[in-house]
């Protein structure tokens, strides 16, 4: 049998001897989310219909007692006492098929979905038929943090689009959504306690491109939806610099614009004015803005948003940015991180900041840095100093680097054009010195919008690299998992292509690799 198309791979994975097991005239019995998901794919990817029943071949559950949690974590439920038996991980799952009934139990929710988008991965076509190969998995996460961004303020994405987005994230077994709320070219969030953010600053983007924000329904509706995939929602206000739209709405708390070089010749390049203070901002420079920092105003302000935020958002952690503060005082810089991590605090939330801010004096406890730098970082990478990391290194995990040099979208500043294989040719552990393996929350893969305007382009950039990222993230190190080779992975993907296509993913067919 050749090695299964499933990205990420899992943790263990046994072809069995057998039959294949047929689709036609299945029935699902178990858990009814986990069956409508399956459902909705086998769907999409051969037009059967699965149909449900009580005693069904295909037996899709979550693991409600010990017996069954040891069963989900591979362990045979009369193995020694509750003390040797490693505990069950969450996200967690161990699927079957033989050929007669296939069966997925989960650790809990995600892994059983977890489960069901492995099943559906493993879909191939045998003599005419529909099949699954008889296999045994035993899966679970390498990292809890296994995140995707995408920036809605250089560009406006609306719900649907960021529901559609989540769906393609969490088929890869992503657990977290970053949204990159804010920046000088808009804000996206309504709040109840700074309404002019949304009445004056909202209305463009890129280009000059149409705006538009979130109502608070609105995020209600991507939070539950989010949460209906397993996915948290960690939004970011960025502060101190990215801040040109606060401006437009509160000009009492903004600083000048900082005209540099790079801002001017970004300027010329792109045909915009400059940033002007009060005016709507729609060219792609950074680094120009910054708040009036020490103000009592600015502080107010900061108090609103982030407890608004705190108080609309489920999650654990809160994003406050921090990143190209350029027009930042240095000693203003670290005023406001403290600052502003403390007011995250004081709400019971955890911050996460870009990480430049790790470089503060006295560093806030509980920070927890996102680190952007090349794979190879510099020598003044200061990540190393924040409580947990969050890995997404430009040169390999930025989704919106282009794929090669003639792509019609994307960036080439972070070392580009990039490859499929550079995005995958990376290993978190020993990546930043003075990080341990076990101060790695996880690895995120950002994908910024100044030349994104639609869905197709964001699939167009994240497709076929998030499966990189997503598979770092998920599977066990190369040293663990003889899988774990691009050679493999390049297979694997390549054999996605048709599922990707079924669901109406427009991913670039990259001549790296090896398409179905
Ligand atoms: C850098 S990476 C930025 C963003 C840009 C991005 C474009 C980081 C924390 N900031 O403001 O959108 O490059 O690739």
């Amino acid at each position: 049998m050749p090695t299964p198309t499933v990205v990420p791979f899992p943790a263990a994975l046994r072809p069995r001897e057998g039959t294949p097991f047929p689709l036609a005239g299945a029935s699902v019995a178990g858990d009814p989310d986990a069956a409508a998901e399956l459902a909705r794919l086998v769907r999409a990817r051969t037009g059967l219909e699965l149909t449900p029943a009580a005693s069904g071949s295909i037996r899709l559950r979550v693991a409600t007692d010990a017996a069954d949690a040891a069963d989900a974590a591979g362990v045979a439920a009369d193995a020694p006492g509750p003390a040797d038996r490693p505990a069950t991980p969450p996200e967690s799952y161990v699927l079957t098929v033989d050929e007669a009934s296939v069966t997925v139990t989960g650790a809990d929710a995600a892994g059983l979905f977890y489960g069901v988008q492995t099943l559906a991965q493993l879909l191939r076509r045998h003599e005419g038929e529909w099949v699954l190969s008889p296999v045994e998995i035993e899966d679970a996460p390498r990292f809890a943090y296994r995140g995707v961004m995408l920036d809605v303020a250089r560009h406006f994405f609306g719900v649907e689009e960021v529901m559609s987005f989540i769906d393609r994230a969490a088929s890869l077994k992503c657990n977290h959504l970053h949204l990159h709320l804010t920046d000088d070219q808009g804000w996206r969030l309504q709040l109840r306690s700074r309404p002019e953010l949304t009445a004056r600053a909202a209305g463009t983007a890129v280009g000059g491109d149409d705006g538009g924000f979130y109502t608070q329904e609105d995020y209600a509706r991507i939070l539950s939806y989010a949460a209906s995939r397993h996915v948290t929602v960690v939004p970011e206000v960025d502060i101190p610099g990215h801040t040109h739209a606060v401006g437009l709405a509160y000009p009492e708390i903004a600083a000048d614009p900082v005209i540099t070089d790079e801002v001017r010749a970004d300027a010329e390049a792109a045909g915009v004015p400059l940033p002007v203070a009060g005016q709507p901002y729609t060219g792609i420079a950074v680094g120009f803005s910054s708040l009036r920092i020490g103000d009592a105003r600015t502080d107010a302000f900061l108090a609103d948003v982030f407890g608004e935020l705190a108080v609309l958002t489920p999650g654990p952690y809160l994003h406050l940015g921090g990143d190209e503060a350029l027009g930042t005082d240095p000693a203003d810089y670290a005023a406001i991180i403290a600052r502003t991590v403390g007011i995250i605090a004081a709400t019971g939330k955890t911050a996460i900041a870009w990480h430049e801010a790790s470089a503060v004096a006295p560093l806030p406890a509980d920070l927890i840095a996102q680190y952007w730098g090349f794979v190879t970082p510099s020598p003044s990478t200061t990540a190393a100093r924040a409580a947990a990391v969050i890995l997404s290194p430009s040169d390999a995990a930025y989704l919106d680097m282009k794929p090669d040099a003639d792509f019609p979208l994307g960036l080439t500043w972070a070392d580009g054009p990039t490859s499929v294989r550079r995005a995958y040719d990376w290993e978190p552990a020993g990546m930043l010195p003075g990080v341990e393996p076990g101060d790695i929350l996880g690895v995120e893969a950002p994908l910024w919008t100044e030349t994104v305007r639609t869905l197709a382009d964001i699939d167009a950039l994240v497709f076929p690299r998030l499966a990189a990222a997503a598979e770092i993230a998920w599977s066990p190190a190369p040293s663990a998992s003889a899988a774990r080779t691009w050679d493999s992975f390049r297979e694997r993907v390549g054999g996605l292509g048709p599922l990707w296509a079924a669901l109406g993913i427009g991913f670039t067919a990259s001549t790296e690799i090896p398409w179905h």
